[in-house]
This record gives C-alpha cells, structure tokens and sequence, in this order.
C-alpha cells in the first residue's frame, strides 16, 4: 500500500521506514512497542498502532485489537499489558508471574497486569473503519464485523472505568498506579507520589530489566521503581478488587489526559453505535461524553494556570505542575471556549514549543531526557493535533504536524525525542511513532 500523492522524496522514505517498523516488530498475532525494551503486547500502544496500521494493513490493525480484547477481565477491565507466553519472566519486568493474574478471556496462555491504560481503542476502531473502504470491499466487511465484535467490549470497558474507578465520586475515572495513564514518571504525579512509601529494599528482590537495555538517565529512578512496585503489591494484595481501593491504596488521582481519552472514546462510540444501528446508544454515548467534558472542567480546571492538573483523590489538591497531560481535554469537541483559549495559550507558550514537550520547559526540574519529565513524544502531539483540528485551529495543526514528520524523518523513529536537539532517545523502531507517522503523511 503506497503513499497517497502527493509524494515527496522525503515523505516516501519516512512512509517506507515506517512501514518496516510496523513489519519488523509484528509479532505473529500482536504488535510490540519495541522488540528489546517491550516484548508484550501494550493496550494504548494498540490503538495509535491500529491507527497506522489502518493504512498498510487493516486486518493485522482488527487482530491487534482483537487479541488486546481477548484479555479483557469478565469485569470489564482490559489488562495495560499482555504477556506473550513465548518470552520468558526475565524479558520484562514486572512480568507475567510477579502480577499474578489468573487468565482470563478465550487466549489462557496469555497473562497480564491488573492495571489499566488511558482507553484509546474506540478512538482507533472508528479511524480503522473509516479507512476501510479505500482497501475494497472485502476490507468494508471486514471493518463492520470487527466492529460488531468490539463494540460490547468497548462498551464494557467505558463502564469498568467510569463505575468501579469513578474512587473521587465525581464522574472521572481515577488511575491508581502512574503506569496507569501512561505518562509513567510525569511530574504530575509528584505529590501524590510523595506519599507512597518507597522501599528501596524491593529492588533487592525484583530486578528492574529496562536498566539492562536502556540508559538509566532516560528512565523512572529506582525511587520511582520502588513505589511502582509497592503499589502493584499494595493492588494484588485484594485481587485487584476495587472495593473501598481509596481507603487501603496510596495513589488515587483524576488525570486529566486519561479522562479526556475516555471522554473522546465515548464519541467514537456514538460513531460506532450509529453504524451499527443502535440509534438510541448513540444519544447515551453522547451524553456520557458531555458528562466527562463538563467534570473535567469542574475538576481539574486551574483558572490561574489556565491549564488542567491532575487531582489527588485522597488530598482533593490540583497538582501545581504543568503537564502536557493538562492539554489533552483540548480532544474534547464540547469544552467551553475559555477552556479551549487557555490551553491553546499555554500550547503558545514558550513552556511547551513545537512538538510540544512532555513538560513545562521553563519549570526548574525539567529534564530533557528524563522520560515523561521533558522529552517530546509523538504520540500525544498526535492527540493535541487532533484536538487542534476538533477546534477547527487548521493552520495550528499544519504546523504540528510539519513539526511533528520534520522530527521524525531527521531522526528516526524513536520512542522519544531530546526537546533542544531532536536526537532520538529510548528504545529505536518504535511502533507508534512509526504507526502516527503513517497517519501525519497520509
Ligand atoms: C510501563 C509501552 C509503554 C507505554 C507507556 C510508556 C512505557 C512501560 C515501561 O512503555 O511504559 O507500562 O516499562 O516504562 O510510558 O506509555 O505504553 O510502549
């Protein structure tokens, strides 16, 4: 499947290059974000995969979903990661044996996490269905059954999050674990961090594996491993369960990126319902929506930041720390013009530049290879492009999205990029940075 025209020299060879990635890193039924670093299979990695993978190859986009939504738990939940069962517990960790994860869904020898990731899926199934007819008319069919088998999952997935995990009671969903929104080491949760013990000793007992295949200045700190660990050991110790969860968890926090997600998934739905007949779940998607939109805004709006903050469940404080996460409600098509001005201003700003970066430029503790506490990362450009063109702010989302496959073609496809030189950091051949360039050239 070529590059639609027009086609530069520049634009073939990062379409190519992109291509490949997708190729090398498939994995016979599921995509891995990287070979080396991520040798499973990632929920939120799935959907901007399926996005690109929407124009090369959409069955292999509907089987990378489809084998994410085998793993669903019978209370809705889909796990943030899958195991593969060809790796082994030293590939990755935490692995497979250290969440202890009964298997759930029709594929038992796949274990996963307990945890969530921000729920993108319905976003990507809409964007593959909609590209489906340029690739014939079996695709067409293709796209209307797979739709028809994920739309309960979705469904069922939205009402895992907003009912069992609405722990603050203010109609958003709260993640309990930083891995949770995606966004692992973002400053955003700092605070609430701060009260979660760190008990350095774990990492005598659990070896971290990243440190094995990546540079440790690009990565969490072992502070930040022995919390993460703690809280999955503090979240296994009920199952899982996430009855009374705020009363005997460390970390509960209303991150404005993850509620936007499920605000945006909620349309995609309407879209789906509609194609699918359901003309009166449509209106209630559409509700739901409206519902997230206007909680986010009564929430996690600080009108002297002009910019959202991730709330704290068990303190009730807005974090001070200015995140890209506190952009991302800019997705959200009904968010009232004052919200849509501030962030659009703070996006203007010398603070977060073009791609905007992971984290407020100018704060004191901003770190340009740190992960999630500075570096540009493609994958939320995309959304806040998105969210530009939601907005109707073309001229704007031309302008990210030049800067956006500008960075790229000159430096690869990386999980991640240095804010000041571009260079490419994390792990090389990365799948959704090579997927979302697919759709930026498209
Ligand atoms: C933990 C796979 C994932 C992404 C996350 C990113 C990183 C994992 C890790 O990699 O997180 O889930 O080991 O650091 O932060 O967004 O989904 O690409």
């Amino acid at each position: 499947h070529p590059l639609p025209a027009p086609v530069t020299e520049m634009s073939a060879e990062l379409w190519n290059s992109a291509a490949g990635v997708l190729e090398t890193n498939w994995a016979g039924d599921h995509m891995v974000p990287s070979r080396r670093l991520y040798p499973h299979q990632w929920s939120w990695d799935a959907a901007f995969i399926a996005v690109g993978l929407a124009y090369v190859n959409p069955t292999r986009a509907w089987r990378d979903l489809r084998s994410l939504f085998e793993a669903q738990w019978p209370d809705g939940r889909v796990p943030h990661i899958v195991f593969d069962p060809a790796m082994s517990e030293a590939d990755y960790f935490p692995g497979p044996a250290f969440w202890g994860v009964p298997a759930y869904g029709s594929r038992p020898a796949h274990g996963s996490t307990g945890i969530v990731q921000p729920p993108l899926h319905a976003v990507a199934a809409w964007e593959v269905y909609r590209r489906a007819a340029a690739h014939g008319a079996a695709a067409s069919q293709q796209a209307r059954a797979e739709l028809e088998w994920l739309y309960p999952r979705l469904v069922a997935q939205q009402e895992y999050l907003t009912d069992r995990r609405d722990l603050g009671g203010g109609g958003l969903t709260a993640i309990v674990h930083p891995w949770e929104s995606g966004l692992d080491n973002s400053p955003a949760w700092d605070d609430a961090m701060a009260n979660v013990p760190a008990d350095l000793s774990l990492l005598t007992v659990y070896r971290r594996r990243d440190l094995a295949v990546s540079d440790a200045s690009h990565r969490p700190t072992d502070t930040d491993y022995a919390r993460y660990v703690g809280l999955v050991l503090s979240y296994r110790a009920a199952d899982y369960s996430d009855t009374g969860l705020t009363e005997r968890h460390a970390f509960a926090v209303e991150c404005p990126s993850f509620n936007a997600i499920l605000g945006a998934a909620e349309l995609s739905l309407a879209q789906i319902a509609g194609v699918l007949g359901h003309t009166a779940a449509a209106g209630g998607h559409r509700e739901r929506a409206q519902r997230i939109t206007s909680a986010i805004v009564s929430r996690l709006w600080n009108p002297d930041t002009g910019m959202f903050h991730a709330r704290d469940v068990h303190t009730g404080k807005l974090t001070p720390a200015r995140c890209v996460s506190g952009l991302m409600p800019l997705m959200l098509p009904d968010l009232p013009a004052g919200q849509v001005e501030g962030v659009l201003a703070a996006m203007r700003s010398e603070r977060f530049g073009l791609p905007v970066t992971s984290y407020d430029r100018t704060a004191a503790d901003f770190d340009t290879l740190r992960y999630w506490r500075g570096p540009v990362w493609i994958n939320v450009n995309w959304l806040l492009r998105r969210g530009l063109l939601v907005h109707g702010r073309r001229d704007e989302a031309e302008d990210l999205r030049a800067a956006m496959v500008r960075l790229v073609h000159r430096n690869g496809h990386f999980e991640y990029f240095h804010p000041e030189t571009g260079e490419g950091l994390g792990a090389p051949s990365f799948s959704w940075t090579a997927a979302l360039a697919l759709d930026l050239l498209a």
